[in-house]
């Protein structure tokens, strides 16, 4: 079942996460308002992390140079199945489900999607979805925490080298994460991260390789852990990154989030993220209505089939073109591939 938004009309829509409520928040002015620099804030760096993402990135190196020129084939593909499983972990777990609420999914379906979101290693799925909806609700202004508007690298990675800006902390005590704390999975992931996400992001992809098919430990864990690991965090953080600043805006040129190609194929179908900015609700988070290019809106159709997925929310065509005409780049009929201009 895919539902459309019913009471959301076109111009009302600005910034929203939620599909419900957020119209009516308050903060939505602030949010719109003009682009905020945050040089007025001294940076706080936080030395532990910019020390250990230096080595993860030097190690992912090495995993790399292993991947190709040392790893059995087997490890090979099971870092590739890795790098798929745990992707869906954070886009159809933590950022369709759970930051937007876009779809809901049986229990068996959200296990599944923690267990990957786990792999991932992104902090717990209700910090991510935290972050996410800040992101979205105060979107490029210092209580945005990826803030696009201070540069590439710290979109990037430098947000998570530094203390969170003070507006952010401040105007996040407004959040409503309830319906994340009513989930007893997603209490569970929070309250045993700091022993489940090591045994599934660094012990499981190490052992497997090892006992499975007779892998060395250093090749296991530096391709199947660091390497895929590496990867995948960076591909999340090119969302952040290159999908605010390369790319044509069909739907709103007000904002820098654009349609990235090249993003949304490593992205597993993230980076069409001008549409996502101005329909956030939606579970395709793009508009192609048949999902080229964007391999998490599969997996949401297939569960559906089985239903273990339900109450899809999308946008029909009529808002989409509305909204296309009144703040467009007029590039959308490059994107409408064909089927709705
Ligand atoms: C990682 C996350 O990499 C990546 C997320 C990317 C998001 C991408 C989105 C793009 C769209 C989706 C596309 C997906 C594509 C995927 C493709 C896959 C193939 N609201 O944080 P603290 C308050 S993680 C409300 O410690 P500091 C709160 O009271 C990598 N309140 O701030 C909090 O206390 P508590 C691995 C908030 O001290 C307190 O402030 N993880 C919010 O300034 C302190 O919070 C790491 O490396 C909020 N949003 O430190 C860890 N935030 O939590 C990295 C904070 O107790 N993080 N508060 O409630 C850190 O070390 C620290 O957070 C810090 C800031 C140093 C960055
Ligand atoms: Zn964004
Ligand atoms: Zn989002």
């Amino acid at each position: 079942t895919v539902k459309m938004a019913p009471n959301i009309k076109d111009g009302t829509d600005l910034n929203g996460v939620l599909f419900e409520d957020d119209a009516s928040t308050p903060d939505m002015a602030l949010a719109r308002a003009p682009i905020q620099h945050a040089d007025s804030h001294p940076r706080q760096l936080v030395w532990r992390n910019i020390i250990l993402f230096a080595y993860l990135h030097v190690a992912a190196l090495y995993g790399a140079y292993l991947f190709l020129f040392s790893a059995k084939w087997q490890t090979d593909i099971f870092a590739y199945i890795l790098y798929v499983m745990s992707g869906l972990g954070i886009t159809a777990g933590a950022h369709r489900l759970w930051a937007h609420k876009s779809y809901k999914a049986k229990w068996p379906l959200r296990v599944i999607l923690i267990i990957f979101n786990t792999m991932a290693f992104q902090d717990s799925a209700i910090d991510w979805a935290r972050d996410h909806r800040m992101h979205h609700k105060y979107s490029e202004t210092d209580a945005d925490p990826h803030n696009a508007t201070r540069g590439f690298f710290f979109s990037h990675i430098g947000w998570l080298l530094v203390r969170k800006h003070p507006d952010l902390k401040k105007k996040g005590k407004g959040l409503d994460l309830s319906d994340l704390y009513d989930d007893p999975i997603l209490r569970f992931q929070k309250k045993y991260y700091l022993i489940l996400m090591p045994l599934a992001c660094f012990v499981m992809p190490t052992v497997i390789p090892v006992y499975c098919w007779g892998e060395s430990w250093l090749n296991a864990f530096f391709v199947a852990a660091l390497f895929r690991y590496t990867f995948i965090l960076n591909v999340t953080w090119l969302v952040n990154s290159a999908a605010h600043k390369w790319g044509h805006k069909p739907y709103d040129s007000s904002i820098k989030p654009s349609e990235n190609i090249s993003v949304s194929v490593f992205a597993l179908g993230e980076g069409f993220h001008n549409y996502h900015h101005t329909f956030p609700w939606d579970y395709k988070t793009a508009e192609l209505g048949n999902n080229r290019l964007n391999f998490t809106t599969n997996f949401i159709n297939f569960f559906s089939k089985i239903g273990w997925a339900y109450d899809m929310k999308t946008v029909s065509d009529e808002i989409v073109k509305n909204r296309v005409k009144r703040t467009g780049d007029g590039s959308h009929h490059l994107w409408g591939w064909g089927d709705k201009d």
